[in-house]
């Protein structure tokens, strides 16, 4: 029987063309690594290639909204300055005069792997785990990151996907990531749908009609 919960079988999107960012926070650090690794897993089985895919770290959950906007801001400027220098590129015919402009772009389009992409990211996942402790740090953190993440993907107007588990327990993160129970195996790892997810929405964003 088809579980009620959930977002029901996963659809099938190409993610080959999508260049993706994650952000994680770095606190409760076991589960986090379980949930990048389903997230990944996610996103090379829909196709999104390694090369295109941007991880970088935060120490906690709070620093999620900035870090996510930062890392999208950087892709847009490097998207536009790797314009610039494959423009001028066509100019002047010559990767190595390229590296000697040095105009911003992290490489340049003549010398990059061919498959690897610095166009602005498609989609982004932000990932942290907040579990409640005996204080009211919980529910601030909780509230705020959540606004925050919504407001940057309404604003910004690019997907920001949802990874944050907050947790009454350790052992219901342990079920949501997957690594519950004696063999370690118990329970749906979340990052598989947060991977899914920033696939169908980056795809879907390339046109909605
Ligand atoms: C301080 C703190 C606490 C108590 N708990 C968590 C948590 O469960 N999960 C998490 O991601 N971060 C936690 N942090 C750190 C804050 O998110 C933040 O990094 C610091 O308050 C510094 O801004």
């Amino acid at each position: 029987m088809a579980a009620l919960k959930g977002p029901g079988a996963p659809k099938s999107y190409d993610g080959s063309g999508l260049r993706i960012g994650i952000i994680h926070a770095r606190w409760n650090t076991t589960l986090i690594d379980a949930l990048l690794d389903g997230t990944k897993k996610a996103l090379a089985q829909a196709g999104v290639k390694d090369e295109n895919i941007v991880i970088q770290s935060v120490p906690g959950s709070y620093e999620l909204p900035y870090a996510v906007k930062q890392l999208y801001s950087a892709s847009q400027v490097q998207s536009s300055s790797t314009g610039v220098v494959g423009a001028a590129a066509d100019l002047l015919g010559s990767a190595s005069d390229l590296t000697q402009l040095n105009l911003g772009g992290t490489s340049s389009s003549t010398s990059k792997d061919s498959s690897q992409s610095t166009a602005p990211f498609d989609a982004l996942i932000a990932i942290g785990v907040l579990i409640k402790g005996e204080t009211m740090h919980f529910e601030y953190i909780s509230e705020a990151v959540s606004h925050g993440l919504m407001r940057l993907q309404l604003e910004g107007n690019v997907p920001v996907i949802f990874g944050l588990l907050t947790l009454l327990s350790e052992e219901q993160g342990l079920y949501r990531a997957g690594i519950a129970g004696a063999g370690k195996n118990e329970g749906h790892n979340h990052g598989t749908d947060w991977g899914n997810a920033a696939v169908e929405l980056g795809v879907k964003r390339k046109g909605w009609v």
